[in-house]
């Protein structure tokens, strides 16, 4: 088995090779690619050197997986080409989630809606996964009529250029600007560019992707997308409308069983998810769960997740490992 990394260098890619190597994936080559500028680059992967090499070799080379995080244009250009030689391409960038012949994958969810036929694979957006791992287990039981989320996201989401600008700052430095206003001591209501309707990009990733890996059109869901100087962990507070009533104290056992998820909502001893506790780690966290006493049969919650780990790299290696674990590859 050949495994490829593209856009091995970078943020998503570097936590990428951690998951590989925490989880022990089973391969017995490993490529890492990025683009023209980092070849010949070497990168350890457990203790290991590497060589950084290019797209073009990467692709006469056949792996049978490799895993993308290089931005959109990469993955529009690269992943026909990878996939036309038959590897499986597991996709982090935008490029694809939407494509109707693709699918948009969160493996406790819906990994099972894959096949053989699959050769791109669309890993969701960061803050869409988060928050769709958490509210599976209770649509599962109650329905869900509509879901308004807040986020608190932190600049690691934007990539390395981002988070040298808040540090810049922080240390009275002249930053290169990657957004708009200065990020420190700040809070932006504004991720990715702005729709025509007055979303942002980011807002409307959320509402799109969740009726896609939820395969409901009928799930209404609106969403306020925020930047906020944190190094790492997207937060998420999330007012959930189900179909049916709800009883808080199955919520909690409905949630505290299902896979991936960890339940921290203690508010007595000031025990609940932060974003500085779910760094590094591969679970997303619920907390602060409470009946909206302003509306029927309707929740609130608050959702943590290291962006960068279940938000990209442990969701797209866990979709690898469910290709290998079931004869995908
Ligand atoms: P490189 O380091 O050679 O620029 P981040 O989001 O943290 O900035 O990382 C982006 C990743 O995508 C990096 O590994 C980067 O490689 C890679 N990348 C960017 N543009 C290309 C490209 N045109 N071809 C291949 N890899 C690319
Ligand atoms: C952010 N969610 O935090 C974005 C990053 O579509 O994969 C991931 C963008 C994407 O800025």
């Amino acid at each position: 088995m050949k495994l490829a990394v593209v856009g091995a260098t970078g943020l998503v890619g570097s936590e990428i090779l951690e998951v590989l190597a925490e989880h022990n994936f089973p391969f017995d080559e490993l490529l890492l690619v990025a683009s023209e500028r980092s070849v010949g680059k070497q990168i350890d992967y457990k203790g290991k050197p590497y060589t950084v090499i290019g797209l073009a070799e990467a692709v006469s080379l056949k792996p049978e997986v490799a895993i993308f995080s290089a931005g959109g244009s990469t993955s529009t250009e690269w992943a026909p080409k990878f996939a036309e030689v038959g590897t499986i391409v597991i996709d982090n960038s935008s490029a694809w989630r939407m494509d109707p012949t693709k699918k948009l994958i969160v493996p406790e969810i819906n990994a099972k809606e894959l096949t053989k036929e699959d050769k791109i694979i669309a890993n969701p957006n960061c803050s869409t996964i988060q928050m769709v791992l958490a509210l599976e287990p209770l649509r599962s039981r109650y329905g869900i009529k509509r879901i308004v989320v807040s986020t608190y996201q932190s600049v690691t989401g934007t990539g390395k250029a981002a988070v040298d600008q808040m540090m810049a700052e922080r240390a009275g430095e002249k930053a290169e600007m990657v957004y708009p206003h200065k990020i420190d001591l700040n809070v932006l209501p504004h991720i990715d560019v702005f729709q025509e309707n007055g979303y942002t990009k980011e807002e409307m990733k959320m509402i799109k992707e969740t009726k896609k890996i939820f395969s409901d059109d009928t799930i209404q869901v609106t969403a306020t997308t925020v930047r906020i100087p944190t190094m790492g962990g997207h937060s998420e507070a999330v007012n959930v409308e189900f179909k049916e009533d709800f009883d808080l104290a199955e919520v909690r056992e409905l949630l505290s069983a299902a896979p991936g998820v960890i339940v921290q909502d203690d508010p007595a001893n000031n025990v609940y998810p932060m974003p500085l506790n779910a760094h590094k780690k591969d679970e997303v966290f619920v907390g602060r769960l409470r009946r909206d006493e302003s509306q029927a049969n309707t929740l609130n919650m608050w959702i943590v997740a290291d962006n960068l780990r279940k938000g990209a790299a442990t969701n797209a290696v866990q979709i690898a490992e469910y290709a290998l674990a079931n004869g995908l590859i």
